[in-house]
């Protein structure tokens, strides 16, 4: 499943675009102060979501994940993500909280609901698989164009297209660890990158700022380990990497769609090493507490 659902995000995108210039209801207003929640993955997006909404200067943005919200601080709207929208952590949160809210939810009329002020529902992008990969994306997308407008996002869905034809050289499958950088919004989809292929195909990975990179996690780069950055590479580290033998994977993909390689990768490593991608061991397609 993990396979099909990686394949079928540029049409999701689609989707997600056209519900966007449909007009949605809960999403915040320019000067807002707003936290992001989520569980997982989600909190990556929310990362992600929190940094863009903040870098186009339209109010501070705090990404959190469930039980670190901390109560009592005033926020001007909550925005949950839980593809689920069972994740007890959400429910919880969502059920004590006295600012108008919203979920973004694969599952339309959940218990997370049932407490937001306002749900949207990306039913189209719902998966089987346990392991999120075009919920995610189709999310961000979604709030991205919340930020930017769905008509600078308008070759996403293209640029999708593009990473799932890229290619993916066998080098990348036998790596004996990775690295995963970002900067900015990015830096959430370096952590998601790290949590994909740790969830489908059991595999070492990390995820840091990326100028973090030179306080110590260099001290592991050697030859047959990749260093995968998302979005533009800081001016000289490139350079550090090359240096330790290990492999620099940087794009010209938009990084949104540069998460599309990686899922693939992810499927491809869990099939080299005979794993199931849609079943990671000791996980659920949500945690309930
Ligand atoms: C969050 C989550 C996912 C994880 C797995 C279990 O779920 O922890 O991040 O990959 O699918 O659930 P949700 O709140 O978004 O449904």
């Amino acid at each position: 499943r993990t396979a099909i659902e990686v394949a079928s995000q540029p049409g999701t995108w689609r989707e997600a675009l056209a519900l966007h210039a449909s007009g949605l209801r809960g999403l915040p207003g320019a000067g807002e102060r707003v936290a992001v929640i989520g569980c997982g993955t989600s909190w990556f997006m929310a990362q992600s979501y929190a940094a863009l909404r903040e870098q186009a200067g339209q109010g501070e943005t705090d990404a959190f994940t469930a039980t670190e919200f901390p109560a009592g601080r005033p926020y001007d709207r909550i925005v949950t993500i839980s593809r689920s929208g069972t994740t007890t952590e959400i429910i919880d949160l969502l059920a004590g909280s006295a600012a108008p809210s919203v979920l973004i939810t694969a599952v339309a009329g959940g218990p997370a609901a049932a407490s937001a002020d306002h749900e949207i529902v990306l039913d189209f992008a719902d998966e089987e698989s346990v392991v999120q990969t075009r919920f995610a994306t189709t999310a961000l997308l979604l709030l991205r164009a919340s930020v930017v407008g769905a008509g600078a996002l308008d070759t996403l869905p293209e640029a999708a297209e593009a990473a799932l034809t890229h290619d993916l050289p066998q080098a990348w499958v036998d790596a004996d660890q990775i690295t995963f950088l970002g900067t900015g919004w990015t830096i959430g989809l370096a952590h998601e990158a790290a949590l994909k292929m740790r969830e489908s195909s059991q595999f070492w990975t990390e995820s840091y700022p990326a100028m973090e990179y030179r306080h110590g996690p260099i001290s592991i780069a050697q030859p047959g380990r990749l260093v995968w950055v998302f979005g533009p590479t800081p001016a000289g580290l490139a350079d550090d990497v090359t240096a330790t033998g290990a492999t620099l994977v940087a794009s010209d993909l938009d990084p949104l769609a540069h998460l599309v390689l990686l899922h693939r990768l992810a499927v491809a490593r869990a099939e080299a090493r005979g794993l199931d991608a849609d079943t990671p061991r000791n996980l659920t397609r949500s945690v309930i507490l």
